[in-house]
């Protein structure tokens, strides 16, 4: 009994699950585990300042500087920061790219195969009101054929569907971490005596219907009458109705939506008439995992890996969810186009 206690396996950690994902990759040399570690490293620093966010801000209530003679500096740029230096180390990242950097900027010269995009904090604002925020990834190859000679713009504009990997990581009552590389998603929890992200759940699969409707009303007035119609549906008995649940924190919508199904969308709006959600960072990354998971991401019109990218901080309309409620969505918005 003793020996069968010490030889059965307790948990998984992220990093020994990417490797055994990466063994029965005919082509893997390990690099890519190296480069994925490098973000879950990031994740486990970022996670430990997001903890401490309030006793760093009242350090910086003494003024611009804290009593260690440290700059205040505000978290996403930490989160930046911190991704940055973690993937610098690993030597494979070519370029990365993010929703706090103008530009992209190249980490490594020709020997960087990966690029990396990410928004390293999204749902910031929400850190004062101590509601959860996250950090969201996309990996791409590096694909130099469109390089310009003069930036890296262009050649970090690939579609989502060449995503090679994507994730987030919520930081919420736990710290959980998803991802995928295109062979499911799997989740794994932050545990914080011993540092490591443990496997939660492999292969998750979203419920193909949920009745949940995740949406910022406040914007009613401007959104398109199919959305309208649709959430209006959403609130009648024959839906059952629906309940509404809405962070405004993506990432912890998404989460939800990815375990309980239903349907997120962030449709135009007067005030941001593209959408306000971001499309190499927010929303390609998201319909990859919604993907993989049997859910479905569109921008109303086509779906979201399909979209062809234009700049790098370009915004969509994002709607995302349970494939069943897409398609009654897209029915709304096809009837009152
Ligand atoms: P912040 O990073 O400025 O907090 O924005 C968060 C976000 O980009 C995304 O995480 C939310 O889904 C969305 O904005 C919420 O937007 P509204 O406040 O307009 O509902």
């Amino acid at each position: 009994m003793a020996a069968e206690i010490a030889t059965e396996k307790t948990f998984v950690t992220v990093q020994e699950h990417i490797l055994t994902q990466q063994r029965d990759h005919p082509t893997a040399t390990g690099a890519f585990s190296w480069l994925l570690s490098g973000i879950t490293l990031a994740a486990r620093i970022i996670s430990a300042k997001v903890r401490r966010a309030g006793i760093l801000e009242v350090l910086g209530d003494a003024g611009d500087v804290n009593v260690h003679g440290e700059q205040q500096q505000k978290l996403d740029i930490l989160a930046n920061k911190t991704i940055e230096q973690c993937l610098g180390y690993r030597g494979n990242v070519g370029i990365i790219a993010s929703e706090e950097l103008d530009e992209p900027k190249v980490l490594t010269g020709s020997s960087g195969k990966y690029v990396v995009i990410f928004d390293p904090l999204d749902g910031s604002s929400n850190i004062d009101v101590n509601v959860s925020v996250g950090t969201i990834f996309a990996i791409f190859e590096r694909d130099t054929s469109n390089f310009n000679g003069i930036d890296h713009v262009a050649d970090v504009l690939q579609g989502g569907r060449r995503q090679v990997a994507a994730g987030y990581v919520v930081y919420g009552s736990s710290t959980v971490l998803t991802y995928t590389t295109g062979r499911g998603v799997h989740m794994f929890t932050l545990d914080p005596t011993v540092g490591s992200f443990v496997l939660a759940q492999e292969n998750v699969v979203m419920p193909t219907n949920g009745k949940y409707f995740s949406v910022n009303e406040g914007n009613w007035n401007s959104f398109a009458r199919g959305i309208q119609e649709y959430l209006k549906w959403c609130k009648t008995e024959e839906a059952g109705p629906y309940s509404a649940r809405y962070i405004g924190s993506l990432v912890a919508d998404f989460h939800r939506t990815l375990l309980r199904g239903g349907i997120f969308l962030y449709p135009a709006t007067a005030k941001a008439p593209q959408g306000k959600l971001r499309l190499m960072y927010e929303a390609n990354p998201i319909a990859f995992l919604a993907e993989q998971a049997g859910g479905i991401a569109t921008d109303g019109k086509q779906e979201i890996l399909d979209k062809t990218p234009h700049s790098l901080h370009e915004r969509t309309p994002l709607f995302v969810g349970s494939k069943s409620e897409l398609a009654r969505l897209q029915r709304y918005l096809d009837e009152w186009d």
